[in-house]
């Protein structure tokens, strides 16, 4: 099947699809407008490991001059981490990077079309995007949640990051049909606190249940991806007042510098690793790995095929 589609598949992961293995897919975004250099690829490497550890197989995503690999070997996820200058490629544009031979880093949207198409149904990040806060003025509703509505890909997450606005992205998820369940927890995760306030809609403490719920979807034919959010650590965890207050500081420094579109979300998360003095790194590198771990447990509970 997937060999007439144009994926380009690292052995091991070829390998576990054919096997009936458990996979787990990675976004690339979060490698290069996420996070800086070093600390990215460490943080890359990490994830890999631990989806390794909990035994499933990593497939981190990208484009590569032109290539949309599924799984990336070390010497090429190094040198992904290393470019300045991806694109950052969602649905309208994954496809233009293909055909132009660019190299881009997928986001949750790219990542969960590349995974659907190579029969991958797990799939890690930290946060994905959503409703911005000021999005009746801006518009600015990111095409992760779109995705989400059509994709058959289980995404596992912190929650909405906290920049954005958290409520009406629960609206609008729940207008398109999207389940969003969190684990283990009645309230919502906001990515760096393990709280938003907000009490969740959906709630699920065993990753067999989650795969469960799955199968019930797809007995009735019910198209689109689901949303698992997992909260972030205690021992790691921003708490949602002080993370409300560097929000607030972060979302003036935009407006005042006129940052527009699809470089909302790096300068949000740049400057607020800025005023946190790379504290917010550190939570989010630590939540990245806790969902690498819930995902290779619900990648594992599936029956293999
Ligand atoms: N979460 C992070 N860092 C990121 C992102 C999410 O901790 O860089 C990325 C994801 O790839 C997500 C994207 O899909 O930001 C959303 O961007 P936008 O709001 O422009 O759709
Ligand atoms: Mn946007």
């Amino acid at each position: 099947m997937a060999s007439a589609l144009p994926l380009t598949f690292s052995p091991d992961v070829r390998r576990a699809l054919d096997a009936g293995q458990p996979v787990v897919a990675l976004e690339s975004t979060i490698i290069t407008h996420g996070m800086p250099w070093p600390g990215n690829l460490e943080m890359a490497l990490a994830v890999e490991a631990i989806i390794r550890d909990g035994g499933a197989v990593p497939a981190t995503i990208a484009v590569l001059d032109g290539k949309l690999h599924i799984g990336l070997e070390e010497d090429r996820l190094t040198h992904l981490a290393k470019t300045s200058d991806a694109l950052k490629v969602s649905r309208a544009d994954l496809p233009f990077a293909m055909a132009t031979g660019r190299t881009g880093a997928t986001t949750v949207a790219a990542t969960m079309i590349a995974a659907e198409r190579a029969g991958i149904r797990v799939f890690a990040t930290g946060g994905i995007g959503g409703v911005h806060r000021g999005a009746e003025e801006s518009f600015d509703i990111s095409a992760d949640l779109d995705e989400l509505a059509r994709t058959k890909v289980i995404v596992v997450c912190a929650g909405a990051k906290a920049i954005l606005d958290i409520p009406k992205t629960l609206e609008v998820l729940e207008s398109k049909g999207v389940p969003v369940v969190t684990f283990a927890s009645d309230t919502l995760p906001a990515f760096w606190s393990r709280e938003s306030g907000i009490s969740t809609p959906l709630r699920l403490d065993d990753p067999a249940q989650i795969v469960g719920f799955q199968h019930a979807r797809d007995s009735l034919g019910i198209d689109g991806g689901m949303l698992v959010a997992n909260p972030v650590p205690q021992d790691h965890e921003i708490p949602r007042e002080e993370m409300e207050r560097h929000i607030s500081e972060a979302l003036q420094q935009a407006e005042a510098q006129g940052i527009k579109g699809k470089d909302v979300t790096p300068f949000l998360l740049a400057n607020i690793f800025e005023i946190t003095g790379g504290r917010s790194l550190e939570t989010n590198i630590a939540l990245v790995k806790n969902n690498a771990v819930l995902a290779a447990r619900i990648a594992s509970a599936f029956p293999s095929n």
